[in-house]
């Protein structure tokens, strides 16, 4: 596996808009695995693949405390939101800047997991704004 360079804010690169993914194969799965150990050792709770270069549809996330929950999504829509909260949060590509933001309290997505599968994710708290969070980007 291996750490990946994350773009930082001024860099153009974070604006360009990101495409589906069209081909679920080995290359993709080995760069989810190196997404993975490269929000880890950040650390963060997620990283969005426009964050390392790679402007495809891709998050991985894990907002557990053991680190020890991988969701991977690929291609996700929220098809469903509900409620507001106000988080402080964090970017790994705007460091040492923290913003209060208001989003849905919970949103359920639907996204291709590392596998193809099509997966329906209700989220809430922490998890919902990650989601949020990472599809802006
Ligand atoms: O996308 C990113 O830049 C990752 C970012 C996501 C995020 C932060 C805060 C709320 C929602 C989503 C981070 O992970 S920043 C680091 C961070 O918040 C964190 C790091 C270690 C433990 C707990 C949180
Ligand atoms: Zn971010």
């Amino acid at each position: 596996m291996a750490l990946l360079p994350i773009l930082e804010f001024p860099d153009d690169r974070l604006r360009t808009v990101a495409k589906p993914v069209e081909r679920i194969d080995a290359d993709l799965q080995r760069l989810i695995d190196d997404m993975f150990e490269t929000m880890y050792a950040a650390p963060g709770v997620g990283l969005a693949a426009t964050q390392i270069d790679y402007h495809f549809q891709l998050i991985v996330i894990d907002v557990s405390e053991e680190k020890n929950e991988r969701l991977v999504l690929i291609n996700p829509r929220i098809v469903e939101t509900e409620g507001s909260q106000t988080c402080q949060e964090g970017c790994l590509s705007v460091p040492t800047i923290f913003a209060d933001v208001t989003r849905a309290e919970r949103v359920v997505a639907e996204a291709l997991d590392r596998n193809g599968e099509l997966r329906r994710i209700d989220a809430s708290g922490l998890l919902a704004v990650c989601i949020q969070h990472e599809m802006d980007h």
